[in-house]
């Protein structure tokens, strides 16, 4: 395969929540796994200082690291890139475009540095499709979507947004890899990253074949060290 430069060449990524315990043991085996990149990123309880003190543990490793805010006051510029997460599903505007207005107006009167720190950030486009999910309920997601109206909604981020990156949502559960295997079939420029329920070797292999990218979080909290190395694809 032909590399591609930075994130784009990513298959496997490791997300750790600040909200959790992340002991070192649990740093050091996420560090030595073979994970391209480690997201710095949960739904609620996040605040700047807990973002803070697990990227910088996480850095002492020096593995490519991702920051990805819930909120304005959540962000973290010291991440070698800053995911910035947009809900395409969202009942809300504000999950929309009113959180990143929020952001902006908070830089307001000195836009020209804010430029300077939007040099990191890549743009995601989220599809929340399980229901029961913390990121469903806060975002207020429609996550009851045939496999064409979730397309849909990914379509939308890539050809009317020119997102660089779909993201398919199902936190804390295995999703449908039909729905996955649809959007990446009519994706033709965005980066499709898949993310949820992924706690063994056949279930990262069977999203890897539609998924450019595989996210995996909880695995590692309630399953154990061993179960996460599993999700780590092999060449
Ligand atoms: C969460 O998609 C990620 O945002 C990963 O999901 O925690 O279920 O692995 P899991």
């Amino acid at each position: 395969m032909e590399s591609k430069p930075g994130w784009r060449g990513w298959r496997h990524i490791t997300k750790l929540d600040p909200d959790r315990e992340n002991p070192d043991e649990i740093i050091k085996a996420v560090a030595e796994s073979g994970t391209d990149a480690v997201m710095v990123s949960g739904t609620e309880g996040v605040t700047f200082e807990k973002a803070m003190d697990l990227l910088e543990k996480i850095k002492e490793h020096g593995l490519p690291t991702v920051v990805e805010p819930s909120d304005p006051s959540n962000v973290v510029y010291a991440g070698d890139y800053l995911f910035v997460p947009t809900v395409l599903n969202s009942r809300d505007g504000e999950w929309i475009t009113g959180k990143h207005a929020k952001w902006i107006a908070m830089h307001y009167s000195r836009l020209n540095e804010f430029a300077k720190m939007l040099e990191k950030v890549v743009m995601e486009g989220y599809v929340v499709l399980n229901p029961n999910s913390a990121v469903a309920r806060v975002t207020n997601a429609i996550c009851n979507l045939s496999a064409e109206e979730a397309a849909s909604y990914a379509l939308v981020g890539e050809r009317i947004y020119s997102l660089p990156i779909i993201y398919i949502e199902y936190s804390g559960t295995y999703g449908d890899p039909g729905v996955v295997r649809e959007v990446s079939s009519v994706l033709e420029k965005s980066t499709l990253v898949y993310g949820g329920g992924i706690d063994s070797r056949e279930k990262a292999m069977e999203m890897l074949e539609f998924a450019d990218i595989i996210i995996v979080g909880n695995v590692i909290y309630e399953k154990g060290i061993e179960k996460y190395l599993e999700t780590i694809p092999k060449d």
